[in-house]
């Protein structure tokens, strides 16, 4: 495979690739769902997204990853990862996205990974981002981070033709968003709470049909927001994500970052070019299956993604003798 294929920088094998990564690092938490141990799970993941980053034909360099390179020995930001042929990259990884969801054996979690064109993904600092999304199929502008909850989903209802009362919005169930949660309840709408994991929760307004969620509202982690972005980058929908720094260290760093804390970033400044996602299942949920072990199989369901063509794939993987595989991975 050679870059430059098919007009495409990164090269449309690449994607399968990807979906590898994010398989091993499913299978590698997967075995340690339920107990309790949040820091050995994504300890597994992370180890085994590494392994494999480093075997692909990439130039990569992790923009969004576990943390600085003094706090994380791995998977850090500005760690070079592959074989060191192939085009440059950026890698945006969450190994474990929902730590707890895994230690608890919740649905939902997922091994989550992205990869851009170098300087195609936005370098988020690990602080709080204030998000917005829609799927596909919404007028431009419907929805937007400075109008009122209840705005918004007027905008929704209308757009989709159907009346408030059967809008959902998808929220993470904290005590900072009880305001936001009190609004969409005032507006006649329906709040749907997760535990964690807005990563899903913002691919889920891809497809109200199947998910029934129409809107994500709510603060999250901004590395999450950027996971999100590139995912909405290759299905369509909208999206808005504006820093949210807790107080002025947090401010400095995301200007050391070269953040912009009072904008609010589109999609494209959050994933531009050539961008593929990728996501495998950890426990089950309604986005994908989790890894399932039977005997010597263990069976994983990926999600992969490809802006350039728009094309998202489900591949269901099934690993023979898995255990001998899990040595290697
Ligand atoms: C957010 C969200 C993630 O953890 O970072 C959340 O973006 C942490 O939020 O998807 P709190 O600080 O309020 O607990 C996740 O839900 C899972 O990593």
């Amino acid at each position: 495979m050679s870059a430059g294929e098919s007009g495409s920088p990164l090269g449309r094998m690449l994607v399968m690739e990807v979906g590898r990564v994010t398989e091993a690092a499913a299978i590698a938490c997967a075995r340690l769902r339920g107990r309790g141990d949040v820091k050995a799970a994504d300890q597994a993941a992370t180890d085994a997204m590494r392994r494999e980053l480093s075997r692909i034909n990439i130039r990569g360099k992790v923009v969004i990853g576990e943390g600085e390179m003094d706090e994380a020995p791995m998977l850090y930001i500005g760690e070079e990862l592959g074989s060191g042929n192939g085009p440059a990259v950026d890698i945006a990884v969450d190994p474990l996205e929902g730590t707890t969801l895994c230690a608890k054996s919740m649905p939902n979690a997922l091994a989550v990974l992205a990869i851009s064109e170098r300087g195609g993904l936005l370098h988020a600092p690990d602080m709080y981002m204030d998000k917005i999304a829609v799927g596909p199929g919404l007028p431009d502008g419907c929805v937007d981070l400075d109008r009122s909850v209840r705005d918004n989903l007027e905008a929704v209802a209308k757009g989709r033709g159907k009346p408030i009362s059967e809008v959902t919005a998808c929220i993470l169930d904290r005590p900072r968003h009880a305001d936001i949660i009190q609004a969409v309840r005032d507006a006649g709408a329906s709040a749907q709470l997760i535990s964690d994991g807005d990563i899903a929760g913002v691919i889920w307004t891809t497809d109200p049909e199947q998910t029934g969620v129409d809107i994500y509202l709510g603060s999250g982690g901004a590395p999450e927001g950027v996971l999100a972005a590139a995912a909405l980058a290759c299905t369509g929908g909208q999206m808005q994500g504006r820093l949210l720094p807790a107080n002025d260290e947090e401010r400095a760093r995301a200007e050391r970052m070269g953040a912009d804390v009072m904008r609010k970033y589109s999609i494209a400044d959050m994933a531009k070019g050539d961008v593929i996602f990728a996501a495998t299942g950890v426990t089950d949920g309604s986005l994908l299956q989790g890894v399932h072990f039977n005997g010597d199989f263990a069976e994983t369901e990926t999600i992969l993604m490809r802006s350039v063509s728009g094309t998202v794939r489900r591949v269901k993987t099934t690993f023979r003798n898995f255990r001998n595989k899990l040595a290697k991975l």
